[in-house]
C-alpha cells in the first residue's frame, strides 16, 4: 500500500558525501565514514581521487560567480578527496544536519564541521543539499557500475523499512 511504498522509496534515497582535501590530510576519513555507518546509512559507493578541474567546475557551477570561487577550486584540488554515496531514509536532509552549517563557526558541536573545523574555507566535508542536487552530483562523480546495490542483514533494525 501507499505508506509502504513511500517508506521503500525513502529508504532508497541517496546522497553524495565528500571528505575534502583537508579532511583527508587530517586523517578524518575513518571517523566520518563511522558517523554515517553508525547513524544507520548504507555505503553504496566510495572512491579516492584527485578531483579533476572539469568535475569541480560542474560540481560548484552555482558558485562560479562568487568571489571565493577560485580559492574554492584551488582548495578542492589541493589533494585527494574521498567521494562517497550513502543511502537510506531521508539521507539527504539528515546528512546535512550531521555535517552542520557551511560556516564551521556557526556549526553546532556534535556536527562534523562543528567538531572538526574552524573556518569556512576549510570545512572538511561536503554533503548534497537537495534530492535533485544529490542526483546530479552522484551522476557527476560516479559511473553507474561503481554504485553497489546490496542488502543489509540489519536493515529492519536501523533503516525503518
Ligand atoms: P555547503 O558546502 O554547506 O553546501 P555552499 O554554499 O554550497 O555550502 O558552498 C560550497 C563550499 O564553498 C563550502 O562548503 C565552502 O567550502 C566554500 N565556501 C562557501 N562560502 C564561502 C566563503 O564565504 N568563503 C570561502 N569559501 C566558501
Ligand atoms: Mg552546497
Amino acid at each position: 500500500h501507499s505508506r509502504a511504498a513511500a517508506g521503500n522509496s525513502g529508504a532508497k534515497e541517496r546522497t553524495l558525501i565528500a571528505v575534502k582535501p583537508d579532511g583527508v590530510q587530517r586523517r578524518l576519513v575513518g571517523h566520518i565514514v563511522q558517523r554515517f555507518e553508525q547513524k544507520g546509512f548504507k555505503l553504496v559507493g566510495l572512491k579516492m581521487l584527485k578531483a579533476p578541474e572539469e568535475v569541480l567546475s560542474q560540481h560548484y557551477h552555482d558558485l562560479r560567480k562568487k568571489p571565493f570561487y577560485p580559492l574554492l577550486l584551488h582548495y578542492m584540488s589541493s589533494g585527494p578527496v574521498v567521494i562517497m554515496v550513502w543511502e537510506g531514509h531521508n539521507v539527504v536532509s539528515t546528512s546535512r544536519k550531521m555535517v552542520g552549517d557551511t560556516n564551521p563557526a556557526e556549526a553546532h558541536p556534535g556536527t562534523i564541521r562543528g567538531d572538526f573545523s574552524l573556518h569556512i574555507s576549510r570545512n572538511v566535508v561536503h554533503a548534497s543539499d537537495s534530492l535533485e542536487g544529490a542526483q546530479r552530483e552522484i551522476q557527476l562523480w560516479f559511473n553507474r557500475n561503481e554504485l553497489m546495490d546490496w542488502d543489509s542483514c540489519d536493515q529492519s533494525n536501523v533503516s525503518h523499512v
